[in-house]
C-alpha cells in the first residue's frame, strides 16, 4: 500500500469574498483542511482574461453574467498542494450552490450564492495544470518539482 502522492490544484478566492473580506478566513480553512500553499497573486480580471479562463462555459446562460462579477473586483489565484489535491479540494469547497454545499465547506460559510460562490477549484488534473498556468509563470512555480 502506498500513500497518496502530494498534488497541485488551483484556486481562486473570487471578488465576493475578496470584497467582504473574507480572504484571510478562507486561506485559514484551507491551509486547516491540510493545503500547503504555494503560490499566490491577488489580480483584477480584465473581461478577455476572465472570458478566456471561463471558456468552456461560453454557451452557457449564465457567461456574462459570470464574466461580470469575476472581473467585478479582485480575485486571488492560489496553488495549493496536498495528496490528491484536487478532489481535497472539492470537498472541502462544497457543491456550486452554497444553498447545497455540505456543513462546514467553504461555499457553505462564505458564499452568497450560485454564482457568488466565494471560490473556484479545479475539477481535474488535467484543468488543473492549464488553470495554475493561466496564472502562474514558470518562474513562480520553480523548485516545486514535476507536475
Ligand atoms: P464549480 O465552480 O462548482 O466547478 P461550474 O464549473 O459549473 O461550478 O461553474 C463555474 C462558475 O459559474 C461557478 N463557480 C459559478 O460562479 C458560476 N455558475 C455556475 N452555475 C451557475 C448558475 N446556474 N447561475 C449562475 N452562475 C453559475
Amino acid at each position: 500500500m502506498s500513500a497518496t502522492p502530494a498534488s497541485r490544484t488551483l484556486a481562486i478566492i473570487k471578488p465576493d469574498a475578496t470584497g467582504n473580506a473574507l480572504a484571510g478566513k478562507i486561506l485559514a480553512h484551507l491551509e486547516e483542511a491540510g493545503f500547503r500553499l504555494r503560490a499566490l497573486r491577488m489580480t483584477t480580471l480584465t473581461r478577455s482574461q476572465a472570458r478566456a479562463f471561463y471558456a468552456v462555459h461560453r454557451e452557457r446562460p449564465f457567461h456574462d453574467s459570470l464574466v461580470a462579477f469575476m472581473t467585478s473586483g479582485p480575485c486571488i489565484p492560489l496553488v495549493l498542494e496536498a495528496p490528491g489535491a484536487v478532489g481535497r479540494l472539492r470537498d472541502a469547497i462544497g457543491a456550486t450552490d452554497p444553498a447545497e454545499a455540505a456543513a462546514g465547506t467553504v461555499r457553505r460559510l462564505y458564499a452568497e450564492s450560485k454564482e457568488r460562490n466565494a471560490v473556484h477549484a479545479s475539477d481535474s488534473d488535467e484543468n488543473a495544470r492549464r488553470e495554475i498556468a493561466f496564472f502562474f509563470s514558470r518562474a513562480d512555480l520553480l523548485g516545486m518539482g514535476p507536475q
